[in-house]
């Protein structure tokens, strides 16, 4: 964590107890200031060292946070801080992760019932008390217990976008250690799922105790948790972060085992039984001479992991002679099959695949050419029109989509724009187009050679409808519609909803279908089958929505829906240049749902791109 990001969590944690105490104003004052320290480019360290005015410098921080700032760089703490958390000592973060508990209700449970944890709340909840509460109700009281365990079991998982930065540290720290060999993310991690368990680390080395050590003095690591031979668990910014060693010559069995998933593992595992060799962590092994090999053939996965799991005798794993293991595309090779990209290690199929040629020529980062959805200051985005723009142009992409949230039900406030704003952000757009294509052509600029587009965000209501006008609609070049209000409505409704969205004649793009927040509420869950069907007919995309917080269409909707024809769009939804980089985490998710570089339409040129909008 950089010291950006310490002090825009505290200024956060800020905004969050003021709201609680009833404060008004302020707490927005304090997120919008916490959110642009974050995305400030210079150390807030060092502005601290040359005082307030140069802290009050940043976009958004007023003289008041300033001077918060500096005091906690001088003193280590914010007192206004600290007596606030005295006032309010309950677990914000576990309280608020339940949909529909706010830091309001928060403060207002506190006050009423002194609840400062989940457990409380679930006992308060479950014994009629919030109902008698000021403010509250049988129904928000129903509600909170409802969502209760969605929380609770949503905390115990880590979300990709807080997990692989971690793992990208470790990589690179455990990388330039002269005694690791090769050095490789594995798990879930390496898979790219949405939520992480633990991070997964695997280094082939001759020299374990170097290795093991500099892996418990990594200085991001905050503890360590276990410590053996041959493996060590760290935990890192609330994530644990397990690293095995293991000899080079077994690096590819290893990574192969270890990146999983288990359903996967077995059905290689199958494959290799049928061909009379052995799959473990150590290699892959030619048991056809061997006696009583069977028996161990046939042994239960999790009886394999439990023999490892206490570094028991791996000698009796090593039986016959050695096919394969040095290398993880040489353990697949020699079952006769084609590398599988971690994404597809599901058993969803990808065996089958692997071993007659039918792997699928997945998208890959580097082939995005374009957003289709972000955000600028226009709307709820924190960076003028020309600063996206440029950010998009020194990333390389072709093109660039402008879609700022149009006015209209879940849309926070009047940030969204009605019908004459967008009219007039049309000339807005082209503007800082021609801007950064100027500053580029005097050589001030990044190599701007970058087509603008002006698009909009549009709301689905509950029914299904758009809410901003067909003529303005028509006018734009590109529509991303998302629902983002009634999340909570029912099944048959969602379908309906979301069929009659991609229907609508000016909409190109299904934003982040169901409204999910990971680890925090579920959102809508549509008959995804009908809403394919519907947007393959309607040549309307659907996007997977990058934000790590949402991964939305998730890789199972991918799956259905470029198995049904559709065209997906890998989209972050940025609201700040940074957030452009999000766009990995989207192209992965994209994979896990098998699809291919054909399949989406912002890896395609301009001219494809525009043909598409223009049917
Ligand atoms: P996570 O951490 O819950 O997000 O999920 P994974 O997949 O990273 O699972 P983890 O960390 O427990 O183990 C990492 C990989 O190691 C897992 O994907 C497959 C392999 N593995 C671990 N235990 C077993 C086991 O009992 N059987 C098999 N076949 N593989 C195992
Ligand atoms: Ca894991
Ligand atoms: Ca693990
Ligand atoms: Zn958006």
């Amino acid at each position: 964590m950089s010291r950006n990001d310490e002090v825009a969590t505290l200024l956060e944690e800020f905004a969050d107890l003021l709201e609680a105490t009833g404060v008004e104003y302020k707490p927005t004052a304090y997120r919008r200031a916490a959110e642009n320290v974050r995305e400030h480019t210079a150390p807030i360290e060092n502005l601290a060292g040359e005082g307030e005015e140069t802290v009050a410098e940043i976009d958004r921080v007023g003289d008041a946070i300033a001077s918060k700032i500096v005091e906690y760089f001088e003193t280590g703490e914010i007192e206004e801080l600290t007596e606030l958390r005295e006032e309010l000592p309950a677990d914000m973060a576990a309280l608020t992760a339940v949909e529909g508990v706010g830091p309001k209700t928060v403060g207002s449970l506190y006050e009423a019932l002194g609840i400062t944890t989940l457990d409380e709340l679930e006992a308060a909840a479950e014994a009629g008390e919030i109902r008698d509460v000021s403010g509250f109700g049988a129904k928000t009281e129903e509600n909170i217990l409802q969502n209760i365990p969605f929380a609770r079991e949503a905390r115990k998982r880590t979300r990709l976008g807080d997990a692989r930065p971690v793992a990208d540290a470790a990589l690179a720290y455990l990388s330039d250690l002269d005694a690791a060999e090769s050095v490789e993310v594995c798990g879930s991690i390496r898979r790219w799922k949405d939520t992480i368990g633990d991070i997964d680390l695997l280094v082939a080395s001759d020299a374990t105790g170097p290795v093991l050590e500099a892996f418990t003095d990594w200085p991001e690591a905050d503890a360590t948790i276990e410590a053996g031979t041959g493996k060590a668990s760290v935990r890192a910014d609330g994530t644990r972060v397990d690293l095995r060693i293991v000899d080079p010559a077994e690096f590819g069995a290893a990574l192969q085992y270890f990146t999983g998933s288990r359903a996967h593992n077995v059905a290689v595992r199958n494959r290799a039984i049928d061909r009379e060799l052995k799959l473990n962590e150590y290699g892959l092994f030619d048991v056809s001479d061997v006696d009583g090999a069977d028996a161990g053939a046939d042994a239960d996965v999790a009886d394999v992991a439990d023999d490892d799991a206490d570094g028991a005798d791996a000698d009796g794993q090593r039986v016959g002679e050695r096919v394969a293991g040095e290398t993880e595309a040489g353990v697949y090779e020699a079952l006769g099959m084609d590398l599988i990209p971690p994404e597809l290690r599901e058993n969803n199929g990808e065996v089958e695949a692997a071993a007659t040629g039918g792997l699928p020529d997945l998208v890959a980062p580097d082939e995005l050419r374009g957003d289709l959805h972000t955000h600028t200051d226009w709307s709820d985005g924190g960076f003028a029109i020309a600063e996206m723009i440029a950010a998009a142009a020194e990333r390389g992409y072709d093109y660039h989509v402008v879609t700022d949230h149009a006015a209209g039900p879940g849309v926070f406030g009047n940030t969204g724009l009605d019908e004459a704003e967008i009219a007039e952000q049309a000339e807005a757009v082209a503007e800082a187009a021609d801007e950064v294509d100027g500053a580029a052509m005097a050589g001030e600029g990044v190599d701007a050679d970058i087509e603008v587009f002006h698009g909009i965000e549009a709301n689905i209501d509950a029914e299904g409808a758009i809410t901003t006008d067909d003529a303005t609609l028509a006018d734009l070049d590109l529509v991303v519609a998302s629902p983002h209000s009634a999340l909570g409505q029912a099944d048959e409704a969602a379908t309906e909803r979301l069929v009659r969205a991609v229907e609508h004649p000016h909409v190109d793009v299904l934003g982040h279908p169901t409204g999910r927040i990971i680890n925090s509420r579920p959102g809508i869950a549509p008959d995804i089958e009908a809403v394919v069907a519907a947007a393959v007919d309607a040549d309307t995309a659907i996007e997977v929505n990058a934000n790590p917080a949402r991964l939305d269409a998730d890789g199972d909707t991918v799956r259905a829906a470029v198995g049904a024809g559709a065209t997906i769009a890998v989209n972050t939804d940025a609201h700040s240049p940074r957030e452009l980089d999000n766009a990995r985490y989207g192209v992965h998710t994209a994979r896990r749902g098998w699809a291919e570089t054909a399949d989406v339409l912002n890896a395609r040129s301009a001219d494809d791109l525009r043909a598409f909008l223009d049917d």
